[in-house]
C-alpha cells in the first residue's frame, strides 16, 4: 500500500480495524536518514537505560541496566544479519519501549505519525533498538498502533481477534495488553492444541515501511537484522472509554500490589527491581 491519505486510512483501515502495510511515507522522514545506533549513542552517552533480556512476554521477566553508549556501541560492532530464528534461545538484550520523545524531545520532528494522530486523541511513542534476533512474543495491545521501521528489517506475525481462543490468553500481567501463553518456537501441542489452527499473516517490514496494528490484533515481532523502530500508540474516544479506563484501574491496583503481581512483565519475580511502563 503506497502513500495513504488520511481519509482512506480512516475509512478502509482504522475504523474497520484492518491492518495495513504503508510504504512511501516514512521513507521521507528525517529519522530514516539520520537515526543510527551511533546517532543515539551520541545523544546522551551516559544515560542509564533498561534492557529487556529475552522474550519477557512468554518467558521469565528479566532486565539489565546499561549505559546507553556501551549498549549501542556493542550493537554497532556486533552488527550482522541473521536469518529467521538462528539465534533462538540466547537472551537478546533489547532496548525496548524507550519513551523516546520524553527523553529526547528534539527528535519529535524527525517522524510524522499524522495518520494516527488525526484519528486519535492521545498518543504515546516508543523506540525499539536492538540486535538481530530480538523477539517480542504474541500479545494484543488494547490501543491502536503504527509501527514504523527506521533501519534494519523485522518480521511480524499477525493474528485476528477472532482467533483469540486458539491463542490461549495468559495470566501474566502486562500494562494495556493481553499476552499469549504460546510461543511458536517452544509450542507444546498437548497443552495448546488449538494453536495448530492459527494461520498468522506474516509480514517483513523493510526500512521506511509502517504497519498499522489495530487494537485487539495479536502480533509477534522478531528482528531479522540489527534494528531501529518506533511506534505510536493512540486512543480514540472509544479506546479511552472502553480500554484505557480499565487499563489504568488495573495498573493502579498492580502498582499497589493488589493485582497481577505473581507474574508480570514489569517486576522481576525474585527481586523488587522493576521498570516503569
Ligand atoms: O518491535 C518489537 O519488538 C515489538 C513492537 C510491538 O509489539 C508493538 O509495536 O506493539
Amino acid at each position: 500500500m503506497p502513500r495513504l491519505e488520511s481519509a482512506e486510512f480512516a475509512a478502509r483501515y482504522f475504523r474497520p480495524r484492518q491492518p495495513v502495510v504503508i510504504t512511501d511515507m516514512a521513507t521521507q522522514w528525517p529519522a530514516c536518514q539520520r537515526w543510527s545506533f551511533d546517532f543515539f549513542a551520541q545523544l546522551d552517552p551516559d544515560r542509564a537505560v533498561t534492557l529487556e533480556k529475552g522474550n519477557v512476554l512468554q518467558d521469565e521477566t528479566a532486565f539489565e541496566s546499561a549505559r546507553m553508549a556501551d549498549y549501542l556501541t556493542g550493537l554497532t560492532q556486533a552488527g550482522h544479519a541473521v536469518s529467521g530464528a538462528e539465534d533462538e534461545g540466547t537472551a537478546k538484550r533489547y532496548l525496548s519501549m524507550l519513551r523516546i520523545f520524553e527523553q529526547f524531545p528534539q527528535l519529535r520532528a524527525d517522524v510524522d505519525f499524522s495518520l494516527l494522530e488525526a484519528m486519535t486523541l492521545k498518543q504515546v511513542y516508543f523506540a525499539w533498538l536492538g540486535p538481530a534476533g530480538t523477539l517480542t512474543g504474541y500479545h494484543i495491545d488494547w490501543i491502536d498502533n503504527i509501527l514504523a521501521q527506521i533501519s534494519g528489517r523485522k518480521r511480524v506475525w499477525l493474528v485476528p481477534p477472532s482467533a483469540s481462543p486458539a491463542m490461549y490468553p495468559s495470566s501474566k500481567y502486562d500494562y494495556r495488553s493481553t499476552l499469549s501463553e504460546v510461543e511458536p518456537n517452544t509450542w507444546d501441542a498437548k497443552r495448546h492444541p488449538l494453536f495448530a489452527t492459527v494461520r498468522p499473516v506474516e509480514i517483513t517490514l523493510e526500512p521506511g515501511q509502517m504497519l498499522f496494528i489495530p487494537r485487539g490484533w495479536w502480533h509477534r515481532v522478531m528482528s531479522l537484522t540489527p534494528s531501529i523502530s518506533i511506534n505510536a500508540f493512540g486512543h480514540d474516544l472509544s479506546g479511552l472509554l472502553l480500554y484505557q479506563s480499565r487499563a489504568s484501574l488495573l495498573h493502579g491496583l498492580h502498582q499497589l500490589g493488589l493485582y497481577g503481581r505473581e507474574d508480570c512483565t514489569c517486576h522481576k519475580k525474585t527481586a523488587d527491581s522493576k521498570r516503569a511502563k
